[in-house]
Protein backbone atom coordinates (compact mmCIF):
# COMPACT_ATOMS: atom_id res chain seq x y z
CA UNK A 1 0.00 0.00 0.00
CA UNK A 2 1.07 3.82 -0.83
CA UNK A 3 0.78 5.71 2.49
CA UNK A 4 -2.41 7.00 1.19
CA UNK A 5 -3.94 3.26 1.34
CA UNK A 6 -3.90 2.20 -2.45
CA UNK A 7 -3.10 -0.79 -3.28
CA UNK A 8 0.00 -1.66 -5.30
CA UNK A 9 -0.86 -4.22 -7.40
CA UNK A 10 1.46 -7.34 -7.86
CA UNK A 11 1.45 -10.92 -8.42
CA UNK A 12 0.07 -12.25 -5.64
CA UNK A 13 -1.89 -9.70 -3.89
CA UNK A 14 -5.63 -10.11 -5.47
CA UNK A 15 -7.62 -12.78 -5.65
CA UNK A 16 -9.48 -12.48 -9.30
CA UNK A 17 -12.31 -14.65 -8.73
CA UNK A 18 -13.16 -12.12 -5.78
CA UNK A 19 -13.22 -9.62 -8.09
CA UNK A 20 -14.54 -11.09 -10.97
CA UNK A 21 -17.60 -11.59 -8.99
CA UNK A 22 -17.68 -8.09 -8.62
CA UNK A 23 -17.25 -6.73 -11.52
CA UNK A 24 -19.27 -9.09 -13.55
CA UNK A 25 -22.58 -7.83 -11.88
CA UNK A 26 -21.58 -4.75 -12.52
CA UNK A 27 -21.81 -5.95 -16.14
CA UNK A 28 -18.48 -3.17 -17.11
CA UNK A 29 -17.53 -1.94 -20.55
CA UNK A 30 -13.90 -1.38 -20.40
CA UNK A 31 -12.29 1.44 -23.49
CA UNK A 32 -8.97 0.58 -24.36
CA UNK A 33 -6.95 3.97 -26.19
CA UNK A 34 -3.94 3.68 -27.93
CA UNK A 35 -2.27 5.46 -30.66
CA UNK A 36 -1.24 4.21 -33.99
CA UNK A 37 -0.11 7.41 -36.04
CA UNK A 38 2.34 7.27 -39.09
CA UNK A 39 4.57 4.04 -39.32
CA UNK A 40 3.33 2.89 -35.72
CA UNK A 41 0.21 1.34 -37.19
CA UNK A 42 2.68 -1.80 -37.92
CA UNK A 43 2.45 -2.63 -34.07
CA UNK A 44 -1.16 -2.82 -34.22
CA UNK A 45 -2.11 -6.23 -35.40
CA UNK A 46 0.28 -7.88 -32.58
CA UNK A 47 -1.05 -5.78 -30.06
CA UNK A 48 -4.77 -6.50 -30.94
CA UNK A 49 -4.17 -10.58 -31.46
CA UNK A 50 -2.13 -10.40 -28.33
CA UNK A 51 -4.82 -8.01 -26.42
CA UNK A 52 -7.54 -10.89 -27.29
CA UNK A 53 -5.56 -13.48 -25.15
CA UNK A 54 -4.93 -11.50 -22.03
CA UNK A 55 -6.62 -8.14 -22.22
CA UNK A 56 -9.68 -8.33 -19.55
CA UNK A 57 -10.91 -12.00 -20.99
CA UNK A 58 -14.44 -12.07 -20.73
CA UNK A 59 -15.63 -8.35 -20.71
CA UNK A 60 -16.76 -6.05 -22.87
CA UNK A 61 -14.07 -4.28 -24.51
CA UNK A 62 -14.14 -1.71 -27.51
CA UNK A 63 -10.21 -1.12 -28.32
CA UNK A 64 -10.29 2.63 -29.70
CA UNK A 65 -7.46 2.71 -32.01
CA UNK A 66 -6.85 6.51 -33.09
CA UNK A 67 -4.54 6.90 -36.21
CA UNK A 68 -3.65 8.96 -39.58
CA UNK A 69 -5.03 5.49 -41.99
CA UNK A 70 -8.09 4.20 -40.45
CA UNK A 71 -7.54 2.03 -44.17
CA UNK A 72 -4.18 0.55 -43.49
CA UNK A 73 -5.69 -1.20 -39.89
CA UNK A 74 -5.63 -5.08 -40.17
CA UNK A 75 -8.50 -6.99 -39.37
CA UNK A 76 -8.41 -9.13 -36.34
CA UNK A 77 -11.21 -11.35 -35.14
CA UNK A 78 -12.58 -10.20 -32.15
CA UNK A 79 -14.44 -12.22 -29.78
CA UNK A 80 -18.05 -11.89 -28.63
CA UNK A 81 -18.89 -8.72 -27.18
CA UNK A 82 -15.24 -7.09 -28.48
CA UNK A 83 -14.85 -4.38 -30.84
CA UNK A 84 -12.17 -2.36 -32.84
CA UNK A 85 -13.06 1.53 -33.32
CA UNK A 86 -10.62 3.38 -35.56
CA UNK A 87 -10.92 6.81 -34.48
CA UNK A 88 -8.80 9.23 -37.18
CA UNK A 89 -6.71 11.89 -35.92
CA UNK A 90 -4.13 14.58 -37.13
CA UNK A 91 -0.36 13.48 -37.97
CA UNK A 92 1.69 16.01 -36.23
CA UNK A 93 5.25 16.18 -37.40
CA UNK A 94 7.36 15.87 -34.74
CA UNK A 95 7.03 12.12 -32.65
CA UNK A 96 6.57 14.20 -29.25
CA UNK A 97 3.60 16.14 -30.55
CA UNK A 98 2.09 12.81 -31.63
CA UNK A 99 3.01 11.49 -27.97
CA UNK A 100 1.53 14.73 -26.34
CA UNK A 101 -1.71 15.20 -28.46
CA UNK A 102 -3.13 12.03 -26.72
CA UNK A 103 -4.03 13.77 -23.90
CA UNK A 104 -6.11 16.12 -26.31
CA UNK A 105 -7.79 13.43 -28.22
CA UNK A 106 -8.53 11.30 -25.20
CA UNK A 107 -10.12 14.18 -23.07
CA UNK A 108 -12.48 15.35 -26.38
CA UNK A 109 -13.41 11.78 -26.83
CA UNK A 110 -14.39 11.49 -22.84
CA UNK A 111 -16.78 13.93 -23.59
CA UNK A 112 -18.28 13.54 -26.26
CA UNK A 113 -18.34 9.55 -26.68
CA UNK A 114 -16.62 7.52 -24.37
CA UNK A 115 -18.63 8.79 -21.64
CA UNK A 116 -21.93 6.91 -23.04
CA UNK A 117 -20.20 3.83 -24.45
CA UNK A 118 -17.81 2.70 -22.00
CA UNK A 119 -17.20 2.76 -17.61
CA UNK A 120 -13.73 2.42 -17.15
CA UNK A 121 -10.44 3.25 -19.98
CA UNK A 122 -7.16 2.30 -20.25
CA UNK A 123 -4.67 4.40 -21.81
CA UNK A 124 -1.46 2.81 -23.24
CA UNK A 125 1.52 2.46 -25.72
CA UNK A 126 1.13 0.65 -29.02
CA UNK A 127 4.47 -0.60 -29.18
CA UNK A 128 3.97 -3.39 -27.10
CA UNK A 129 2.40 -6.53 -26.86
CA UNK A 130 0.25 -8.16 -24.52
CA UNK A 131 1.97 -11.40 -22.46
CA UNK A 132 0.06 -12.53 -19.32
CA UNK A 133 -3.48 -11.80 -17.44
CA UNK A 134 -4.14 -8.07 -17.90
CA UNK A 135 -8.15 -8.09 -15.84
CA UNK A 136 -10.07 -6.13 -13.71
CA UNK A 137 -7.66 -5.78 -10.63
CA UNK A 138 -6.05 -2.78 -12.51
CA UNK A 139 -9.76 -0.82 -12.51
CA UNK A 140 -10.80 1.64 -10.07
CA UNK A 141 -11.07 5.54 -10.02
CA UNK A 142 -7.52 6.49 -10.94
CA UNK A 143 -4.73 4.50 -12.24
CA UNK A 144 -0.91 5.11 -12.65
CA UNK A 145 1.75 2.15 -13.27
CA UNK A 146 5.83 2.59 -11.73
CA UNK A 147 8.17 2.66 -14.61
CA UNK A 148 10.09 0.02 -15.36
CA UNK A 149 13.54 1.78 -15.21
CA UNK A 150 12.93 3.72 -11.95
CA UNK A 151 10.58 1.49 -9.66
CA UNK A 152 13.11 0.67 -7.29
CA UNK A 153 15.15 3.84 -6.89
CA UNK A 154 14.77 7.55 -4.79
CA UNK A 155 12.84 10.59 -5.53
CA UNK A 156 15.92 12.49 -6.35
CA UNK A 157 16.81 10.04 -9.07
CA UNK A 158 13.22 10.58 -11.09
CA UNK A 159 13.80 12.17 -14.05
CA UNK A 160 10.73 14.61 -13.02
CA UNK A 161 10.60 18.40 -14.95
CA UNK A 162 12.90 20.69 -12.78
CA UNK A 163 12.56 24.03 -14.35
CA UNK A 164 9.67 25.97 -12.84
CA UNK A 165 9.19 28.10 -15.76
CA UNK A 166 7.21 24.72 -16.70
CA UNK A 167 3.42 23.54 -15.78
CA UNK A 168 5.20 20.21 -15.21
CA UNK A 169 7.55 21.88 -12.89
CA UNK A 170 7.75 19.58 -9.37
CA UNK A 171 9.97 20.60 -6.39
CA UNK A 172 12.90 18.46 -5.13
CA UNK A 173 10.85 17.06 -2.21
CA UNK A 174 7.89 16.68 -3.63
CA UNK A 175 6.62 13.60 -5.47
CA UNK A 176 5.96 9.53 -4.90
CA UNK A 177 6.50 7.34 -7.37
CA UNK A 178 7.61 8.45 -11.43
CA UNK A 179 5.00 6.98 -12.85
CA UNK A 180 5.39 5.86 -17.05
CA UNK A 181 3.58 7.68 -19.49
CA UNK A 182 2.45 4.07 -20.76
CA UNK A 183 -0.03 3.15 -18.81
CA UNK A 184 -2.93 4.98 -16.88
CA UNK A 185 -6.61 5.33 -16.49
CA UNK A 186 -9.67 4.65 -14.47
CA UNK A 187 -13.31 6.15 -14.64
CA UNK A 188 -13.95 8.00 -17.20
CA UNK A 189 -14.38 10.67 -15.77
CA UNK A 190 -11.00 10.64 -13.93
CA UNK A 191 -9.52 9.93 -17.11
CA UNK A 192 -11.37 12.74 -18.27
CA UNK A 193 -10.01 15.36 -15.93
CA UNK A 194 -6.25 13.93 -15.95
CA UNK A 195 -6.37 14.25 -19.22
CA UNK A 196 -7.64 18.07 -19.94
CA UNK A 197 -5.39 19.20 -16.83
CA UNK A 198 -2.16 17.83 -18.71
CA UNK A 199 -3.17 19.24 -22.44
CA UNK A 200 -4.35 22.52 -20.62
CA UNK A 201 -0.81 22.40 -19.21
CA UNK A 202 1.02 21.38 -22.46
CA UNK A 203 -0.60 24.14 -24.57
CA UNK A 204 0.28 26.78 -21.69
CA UNK A 205 3.60 25.59 -21.99
CA UNK A 206 3.81 25.68 -25.76
CA UNK A 207 2.31 29.33 -25.38
CA UNK A 208 5.65 30.34 -23.12
CA UNK A 209 8.19 28.50 -25.68
CA UNK A 210 8.86 25.46 -23.32
CA UNK A 211 8.09 21.51 -23.49
CA UNK A 212 8.64 19.39 -20.50
CA UNK A 213 11.91 17.12 -20.58
CA UNK A 214 9.52 13.68 -21.16
CA UNK A 215 7.22 15.30 -23.09
CA UNK A 216 3.15 14.04 -21.79
CA UNK A 217 5.30 11.79 -19.29
CA UNK A 218 6.01 14.74 -16.92
CA UNK A 219 3.07 16.45 -16.69
CA UNK A 220 1.11 12.45 -16.09
CA UNK A 221 3.99 13.14 -13.31
CA UNK A 222 2.89 16.49 -11.80
CA UNK A 223 -0.98 15.36 -12.51
CA UNK A 224 -0.44 12.07 -9.80
CA UNK A 225 1.58 14.82 -7.35
CA UNK A 226 -1.66 16.27 -6.92
CA UNK A 227 -4.22 13.31 -7.48
CA UNK A 228 -2.88 10.79 -5.68
CA UNK A 229 -4.13 7.30 -8.09
CA UNK A 230 -6.43 5.04 -5.98
CA UNK A 231 -4.59 1.73 -7.43
CA UNK A 232 -0.73 1.54 -8.96
CA UNK A 233 0.15 -0.66 -11.52
CA UNK A 234 3.47 -2.76 -10.06
CA UNK A 235 6.15 -3.04 -13.21
CA UNK A 236 4.57 -5.99 -13.98
CA UNK A 237 2.10 -4.19 -16.07
CA UNK A 238 4.60 -2.81 -18.35
CA UNK A 239 8.17 -4.11 -18.73
CA UNK A 240 10.96 -4.17 -21.41
CA UNK A 241 13.03 -7.25 -21.65
CA UNK A 242 15.90 -5.47 -22.40
CA UNK A 243 15.76 -4.71 -18.36
CA UNK A 244 16.53 -8.50 -17.60
CA UNK A 245 13.90 -10.31 -15.75
CA UNK A 246 14.69 -9.68 -11.42
CA UNK A 247 13.19 -11.96 -8.99
CA UNK A 248 10.44 -9.46 -7.99
CA UNK A 249 8.61 -10.00 -11.49
CA UNK A 250 6.75 -12.97 -11.32
CA UNK A 251 4.86 -11.68 -14.02
CA UNK A 252 5.41 -9.43 -17.34
CA UNK A 253 1.92 -9.20 -18.11
CA UNK A 254 2.60 -6.18 -20.89
CA UNK A 255 6.11 -5.87 -22.86
CA UNK A 256 7.69 -3.36 -24.71
CA UNK A 257 8.60 -4.57 -28.62
CA UNK A 258 11.85 -3.87 -29.79
CA UNK A 259 12.04 -1.06 -32.20
CA UNK A 260 14.31 0.74 -33.95
CA UNK A 261 13.38 4.89 -32.36
CA UNK A 262 15.26 6.74 -35.33
CA UNK A 263 13.65 4.72 -38.00
CA UNK A 264 9.96 4.52 -36.68
CA UNK A 265 9.97 7.71 -35.56
CA UNK A 266 11.37 9.30 -38.95
CA UNK A 267 9.02 10.87 -41.32
CA UNK A 268 10.88 9.16 -44.34
CA UNK A 269 9.59 6.69 -46.09
C1 LIG B 1 7.67 6.93 -23.40
C2 LIG B 1 6.31 6.56 -22.80
C3 LIG B 1 5.21 7.20 -23.63
C4 LIG B 1 5.38 8.72 -23.70
C5 LIG B 1 6.77 9.05 -24.21
C6 LIG B 1 7.04 10.55 -24.12
C7 LIG B 1 6.16 4.32 -21.73
C8 LIG B 1 6.21 2.86 -21.99
N1 LIG B 1 6.19 5.09 -22.83
O1 LIG B 1 7.66 6.21 -24.63
O2 LIG B 1 3.92 6.87 -23.14
O3 LIG B 1 5.14 9.26 -22.41
O4 LIG B 1 7.80 8.35 -23.47
O5 LIG B 1 8.38 10.85 -24.35
O6 LIG B 1 6.03 4.76 -20.61
N2 LIG B 1 3.11 7.36 -31.46
C9 LIG B 1 2.57 7.16 -32.75
N3 LIG B 1 3.29 7.59 -33.83
C10 LIG B 1 4.50 8.23 -33.72
C11 LIG B 1 5.04 8.43 -32.42
C12 LIG B 1 4.31 7.98 -31.31
O7 LIG B 1 1.49 6.59 -32.90
O8 LIG B 1 5.09 8.58 -34.76
C13 LIG B 1 2.31 6.93 -30.28
C14 LIG B 1 2.34 5.41 -30.10
O9 LIG B 1 1.08 5.01 -29.56
C15 LIG B 1 3.45 5.22 -29.08
C16 LIG B 1 3.26 6.48 -28.19
O10 LIG B 1 2.85 7.52 -29.10
O11 LIG B 1 3.30 4.00 -28.36
C17 LIG B 1 4.51 6.95 -27.41
O12 LIG B 1 5.61 7.08 -28.29
P1 LIG B 1 6.89 6.14 -28.13
O13 LIG B 1 6.42 4.78 -27.72
O14 LIG B 1 7.72 6.24 -29.34
O15 LIG B 1 7.62 6.86 -26.94
P2 LIG B 1 8.63 6.19 -25.86
O16 LIG B 1 8.92 4.77 -26.22
O17 LIG B 1 9.77 7.11 -25.62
Amino acid sequence: MTPWFAPIVWEGTFNIDILNENFRQRNVTIGLTAFAVKKYTVFVETFIKTAEEHFMTGYKVNYYIFTDKPEALPTVSLKEGRKLIPVRVEKYERWQEVSMRRMEMISRLSETRFVNEVDYLVCIDIDMRFADHIGVEILTDLFGTLHPGVYSRVRQSFSYERRSQSQAYIPSDEGDFYYAGGFFGGTVLQVYRLTKACHEAMMEDKKNGIEAVWHDESYLNKYFVYHKPTKILSPEYLWDNGMGSPPILKKKRFLAVPKNHAAIRSNEK
